[in-house]
């Protein structure tokens, strides 16, 4: 039996998932969340009908992208986790960038331009449910969630102007650093290409607004995002192309000068996250192995933030805090000296703040769902 991912083309983690699998030459076959066998036999082990969920080729069910990484990083001696301190930490941060810091443009491009991405989006979310009676209403239904979601990420008619200069500094910093070589820190991926392909494929290198943007004003980027989803390394361009991550643990500039434009808001918002959901954890009695949701309570845990000027609002999410805590332990893991190399690489664009901003509780992965410890 070969595995089965069970994804769909449009779902942002995903696209994380897939291109692990693809580039580590893992065979699998991938099923829609709309085919019968996921809900009679993967969702009572997945927990919860989220996707990506992993079927191994012995019939263990694992649920979030992460964890399905981490499965295969665990048992095949790290293959994706370079092995000096600077491109550790960087690496752990782009794949937290990948999993909540682009949600706002992904959701905007997505969501707020329906004369261009209505009807490809209408095929995607109508296949990814069960041939079913209700299955179009079921559709709507859950197109109008996302929409929500994009709302609830902070996405309104105030900030969208600020999302789109902000996305705008990004990709072009990003088009730039792929011009000088293929992947984030040389010429194989690493945790952080697979992270940061969430939000760049199935929204923003895929919907068609974003598509158009991206293959007009970041062709690099394109390049990478075609890359990403290919078992070869794919670097026709680069002549004197290598095989392994840059040497002596550098992080090339380029790529710095797009962690610039991230920090702006990742690191406002990521403080802020964290005072909301520790006030809640203040507030509320939650004993150990309760399950920690995508939002507290009923998603009225706001967390508000200055970014240029301009006060976001935004739901505080506890998973924030589970991926950052992956980049905490690479810090604590490395010597006084390599902490030293890793606070004077990220200080001068504020990202230092994020090695030591932390939730009360720390966040776990059991059986398939996210507990606070
Ligand atoms: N932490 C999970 C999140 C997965 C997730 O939210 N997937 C989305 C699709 S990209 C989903 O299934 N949403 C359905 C829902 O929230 O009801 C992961 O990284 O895999």
């Amino acid at each position: 039996m070969t595995c089965s991912l069970y994804a769909i083309p449009h779902s942002l983690y995903s696209g994380r998932a897939r291109s692990y699998l693809i580039k580590n030459g893992i065979v699998f076959k991938e099923f829609s969340s709309g085919h019968e066998s996921f809900k009679a036999e993967i969702l009572p082990e997945a927990k919860l009908a989220t996707i990506p969920v992993l079927r191994t080729e012995d019939g263990k069910v694992i649920r979030d992208g992460a964890a399905i990484i981490e499965y295969f990083e665990s048992s095949n001696g790290r293959p994706c986790q370079p092995k000096t301190p600077r491109q550790r930490i960087i690496s752990a941060l782009f794949d937290l960038i990948g999993a909540e810091g682009l949600l706002r443009p992904a959701m905007h491009y997505r969501w707020n331009f329906p004369e261009e991405n209505l009807s490809f989006l209408h095929y995607h979310f109508f296949h990814s449910q069960r041939q079913h009676p209700e299955r179009e209403a079921k559709t709507q239904h859950m197109m109008d969630k996302m929409r929500y979601a994009a709302m609830i990420f902070g996405v309104n008619d105030v900030s969208v102007e600020l999302v789109e200069t902000l996305y705008m500094e990004f990709l072009l910093a990003l088009d730039k650093h792929f011009e000088q070589c293929p992947y984030l820190l040389g010429w194989k991926p690493c945790i952080g290409d697979f992270g940061l392909l969430a939000p760049l494929y199935a929204h923003l290198g895929r919907d068609p607004k974003p598509l158009q943007i991206m293959q007009q004003q970041a062709v690099h980027v394109y390049r990478w995002v075609e890359r990403m989803n290919r078992p070869d390394q794919d670097v026709a361009e680069y002549y004197q192309a290598g095989s392994d991550y840059l040497a002596d643990d550098q992080v090339p500039e380029t790529l710095l000068a797009v962690l610039r434009v991230i920090a702006e808001d990742l690191v406002p918002e990521t403080i802020a996250a964290a005072n909301s959901i520790n006030a809640w954890l203040a507030e509320n009695s939650v004993p150990s192995g309760a399950r920690a949701s995508r939002y507290l309570g009923k998603n009225e845990s706001k967390c508000r933030f200055v970014v240029r000027d301009q006060l976001l609002e935004a739901g505080a999410q506890p998973y924030r805090f589970f991926q950052l805590q992956q980049v905490q332990d690479v810090y604590q893991g490395c010597t006084d000296q390599d902490r030293a190399a890793i606070k004077a690489l990220l200080r001068p664009y504020g990202l230092e703040a994020l090695l030591t901003t932390r939730l009360d509780r720390r966040i776990e992965q059991r059986d398939n769902l996210e507990i606070w410890v």
